[in-house]
């Protein structure tokens, strides 16, 4: 892989507390080879910063956003709105509602500006990291390769039969 060439990923969230379920999403990257940066950037408590990191984005060669908040989750929207660089929104488990009201904040953009919607938590982390690898191993033959060793090892795991 051209280290100085290569896309990277950003990975933000809403709060600290966002973090034990986006480090799922470092230890993919980790394990694929991928460069990211993770930040914690909230659009209500921290807007300016919000701003800030999205419109320079690009300039930092990031090719997608992963983007985690709970709740009233309108960071990943924010986000794409200010940026046509992709972005992954992953819905953080909250508290109160388990994680629908992330959901539905996060899935529900009006048509005009998307965001690619993951499961809820966990899933949706470790999912939105390899989604995110696919998009880089479209122009990133190292990381296709690693990608699909990935899969490859994914499938070798399952057994045959129940214990
Ligand atoms: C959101 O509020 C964050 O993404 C987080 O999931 C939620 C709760 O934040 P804390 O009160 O734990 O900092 O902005």
């Amino acid at each position: 892989m051209k280290k100085n060439n290569a896309l990277k990923v950003a990975i933000v969230m809403g709060s600290q507390s966002d973090y034990k379920t986006m480090k799922l999403a470092e230890k993919i990257f980790k394990n694929i080879g991928i460069n990211y940066e993770t930040k914690i950037v909230s659009a209500h408590r921290t807007p300016k910063r919000m701003y800030d990191f999205a419109q320079s984005a690009k300039k930092k060669k990031f090719g997608v956003i992963i983007a985690g908040a709970g709740g009233s989750a309108h960071l990943p929207g924010m986000i794409s709105a200010l940026t046509t660089i992709p972005v992954l929104g992953v819905p953080i488990e909250s508290k109160k509602l388990k994680g629908l009201d992330s959901l539905l904040s996060i899935a529900q953009m009006p048509k005009g500006i998307p965001v690619g919607t993951l499961a809820i938590g966990e899933d949706g982390a470790i999912n939105a990291a390899l989604l995110a690898a696919s998009i880089v191993a479209n122009s990133n033959f190292t990381v296709r390769k690693k990608l699909e060793n990935w899969r490859r090892s994914q499938t070798k795991s399952v057994k045959k039969k129940p214990k």
